[in-house]
């Protein structure tokens, strides 16, 4: 029989142990989150509807299972917001939101928009889900780049 400091030794060790494993597990679940935000869209800001399309914001679903996005939300940090449609993300895969208009298909959707969203000096991405959970944000402050990853 343990005496009550040996044991009291053992329940510490394997408390410790089952907080050390936490991070990992939950590393290991993944997530759905922001990948990368192309702010500056390539060329001259035209906003044509090439060049609005040319602007995106990549989500990307690192869990073991395909995510149904319906309802899920992005934001700016003015607040315009583009509520995902119908779109079932596999696991490991990307999903790029571009900001003009678009026929959805696999790896791309369409916000639909006739103006830029994503400032291209400083702007703030925040993902949500359809129950408005925070998912995970993303921010800039740089003209020197066009892009940022998450
Ligand atoms: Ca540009
Ligand atoms: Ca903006």
């Amino acid at each position: 029989m343990l005496r009550p400091r040996m044991l009291a030794a053992a329940v510490a060790t394997a408390a410790a142990s089952t907080v050390a494993l936490l991070p990992a597990q939950a590393q290991a679940a993944g997530s759905v989150h922001l990948y990368r935000v192309y702010y500056d869209s390539p060329g001259s800001d035209t906003r044509s509807n090439s060049s609005l399309n040319g602007e995106w914001v990549q989500i990307k679903n690192s869990t073991s299972s395909s995510v149904q996005l319906k309802g899920y939300t992005v934001r700016d940090a003015t607040g315009y917001k583009f509520t995902f449609p119908s779109y079932r993300i596999s696991a490991g895969k990307t999903v790029k939101v571009h900001t003009g208009k678009g026929t959805q298909s696999a790896g791309h959707v369409y916000w639909g928009r006739g103006s830029y969203v994503w400032n291209n000096d400083r702007d703030t991405v925040t993902l949500r889900t359809a129950s408005g959970a925070f998912r995970d944000s993303c921010s800039y402050n740089s003209t020197r780049y066009d892009s940022k990853m998450c």
